[in-house]
């Protein structure tokens, strides 16, 4: 982390391209609209748009399940749309990394087609296997979206592994032609001018060979078998060398049940050249085996689990290796609702929760929409839900524990689904939130018409210019990028304080996670006020006292 580079310094957007923004009334998002907010993200002063998948796909799973690598789908516009948007962003100084898909594809595209009809070298493509002997699947894995790994194959008459949906099998990287035609497509797209990659379950594409049983546990049956699994390094370091090797990009490895020995391997001056990777450890802090495991409390999570994995991860990753920093995205419940209070003090507590996400070292990501503070959604009925994910877990949960009314999970639903972060970016407080002109594919949070772009941004206490400001202040600041983290009063349940020291640079962040207020003897004397989300904070130091959510920076 000694060398400093455009990619630890930057602030990370990420655009969920069929939430955003419709331009051509059909209800899903598209490219032109992301267009058409160019200047939303500029206002914000991001460096970076993530954006998730755009290519050519079916949309089982939104995007994740692509059919062609090299086209985009037809609901989003086309390759000339994507080249503008490309220069546009550029235009205004800002990088666009793309979602790279590799451990699976979707069952439409060409390769998969080919495979299943046996075409002469396509036969290894996936992971094709007969049956066990009592006619079952090949082993007894589980799918992250419930459910087994395996579907039969009427043509091939074999089954075939997909760790996510039936229609996102996974391609078998033990095949040297498929890495060749992985390392191809990556170039084609550096070669337009990408700024580097989001790796989607990256740590899962290398599979112990032979496929064996895995051991029941808490979690998913069979993550030993695909998680980090034995030649991921040989693949990583295999792409870096065809691939990124020489070129200046940004790359993150998203890799669930990471620690930080294994962060360094992928991330670290000798490890197998990533820039950085997300971990989920802070994901699983309101739930112990999987986050579908029901049980009461599902909302409960303790301050002092995230302290103590936001201070290892920080201190573990300052020699070696780099951190990325999220508290939300497209796969996770909508941070305010999660983190924060999405009710009397949703705007004090979202922009406590951007203060926390843009003060640690480490790049920052933030997610679409919770720039203004946007809340999870009351899902009345199952069949206002799209999401694969939360459909497939509500019908496991409702054979398993005897359900038979819906309304008995919606909490829980609530609380937990994916589709929480999908809702329609609110714009404004027109029909549909100004999202579309047309029908949206997934429903509008009704209370758009108090929580939307177009009011927040005009409003006195704006979440969107508090995020806006502190963007500005880690430009400026490189205690906040590069700093040394240091934990203050680690054992206190509701205040999380922590300082960032770099040469002669001091801060010292504190922040009020609770819906009370809260007095604190922090040691600091002396301290200029940075940042606060109140308009009389707290300054008095050494001895706090902060208001419900109260976030404050100083310079000490
Ligand atoms: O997510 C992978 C992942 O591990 C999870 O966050 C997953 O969505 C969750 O465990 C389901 O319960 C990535 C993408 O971000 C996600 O949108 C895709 O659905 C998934 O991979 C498959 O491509």
């Amino acid at each position: 982390s000694e060398d400093r580079t455009w990619w630890k310094e930057a602030v990370v957007y990420q655009i969920y391209p069929k939430s955003f923004n419709d331009s051509d009334g059909d209800g899903v998002g598209d490219i032109q609209g992301i267009i058409d907010r160019v200047d939303h993200l500029d206002d914000l002063g991001i460096d970076v748009v993530w954006l998730s998948p755009v290519y050519a796909s079916p949309h089982a799973d939104n995007g994740y399940d692509i059919s062609d690598y090299r086209s985009i789908d037809d609901r989003f516009g086309d390759m000339d749309d994507w080249e503008r948007l490309r220069d546009e962003l550029h235009a205004r100084d800002i990088k666009v990394v793309m979602d790279l898909v590799v451990n699976h594809t979707s069952d439409e595209h060409e390769w998969f087609e080919k495979s299943r009809r046996r075409e002469d070298g396509y036969e290894d493509y996936y992971y094709w296997r007969d049956p066990a002997e009592d006619g079952g699947p090949p082993n007894n894995w589980e799918s992250f979206f419930g459910g087994e790994t395996w579907s039969w194959d009427e043509q091939r008459q074999q089954y075939y592994l997909h760790l996510f949906d039936e229609k996102q099998p996974d391609l078998n990287w033990e095949h040297p032609q498929v890495r060749e035609d992985i390392y191809e497509m990556m170039n084609w797209w550096l070669e337009k001018g990408v700024d580097g990659f989001r790796m989607d379950v990256i740590n899962l594409i290398s599979k112990t060979r032979g496929l064996p049983d895995g051991e029941a546990g808490d979690w998913q049956t069979g993550v030993e078998h695909f998680m980090n699994g034995p030649r991921i390094h040989e693949f990583l370091q295999e792409m870096y060398d065809e691939v990124l090797a020489g070129r200046d990009v940004m790359t993150v490895g998203e890799m669930p049940g990471v620690d930080i020995d294994e962060a360094k391997q992928y991330t670290g001056a000798d490890g197998d050249g990533l820039g950085m990777i997300f971990t989920f450890e802070h994901m699983n802090l309101d739930h112990d085996g999987g986050r579908w495991d029901l049980h009461e409390d599902y909302e409960a999570w303790d301050l002092r689990d995230l302290k103590e994995f936001v201070g290892r991860w920080q201190r573990g990753l300052a020699e070696e290796g780099w951190n990325s920093n999220y508290l939300g995205n497209h796969d996770q419940p909508r941070i305010v609702s999660r983190f924060g209070d999405d009710g009397q003090y949703r705007v004090e507590s979202a922009k406590l929760l951007g203060t926390f996400l843009l003060t640690l070292s480490g790049t920052p990501y933030v997610y679409q929409g919770d720039e203004i503070g946007m809340t999870n959604v009351d899902w009345e009925h199952l069949d206002e839900v799209v999401d694969v994910d939360t459909i497939n877990h509500v019908e496991l949960l409702m054979a398993e524990h005897d359900i038979d009314d819906y309304q008995e999970l919606r909490g829980f639903v609530n609380a937990r689904s994916r589709d929480n972060a999908r809702t329609p970016v609110q714009w404004d407080d027109s029909d549909s939130a100004g999202f579309t002109d047309g029908e949206p594919w997934l429903k509008v949070n009704d209370n758009y018409t108090e929580i939307n772009v177009a009011a927040d941004r005009t409003a006195d206490d704006s979440v969107f210019e508090h995020y806006r400001d502190l963007v500005d202040l880690r430009h400026e600041r490189d205690v906040f990028v590069y700093g040394e983290f240091e934990m203050l009063l680690p054992d206190h349940e509701h205040i999380f304080a922590f300082t960032q020291s770099l040469d002669d640079e001091r801060v010292l962040v504190v922040l009020n996670f609770s819906d009370e207020p809260r007095t604190v003897d922090l040691g600091e004397s002396d301290g200029r006020l940075l940042v606060s989300n109140y308009d009389d904070p707290a300054t008095d130091l050494p001895t706090l006292t902060l208001a419900p959510f109260e976030a404050t920076v100083f310079e000490v």
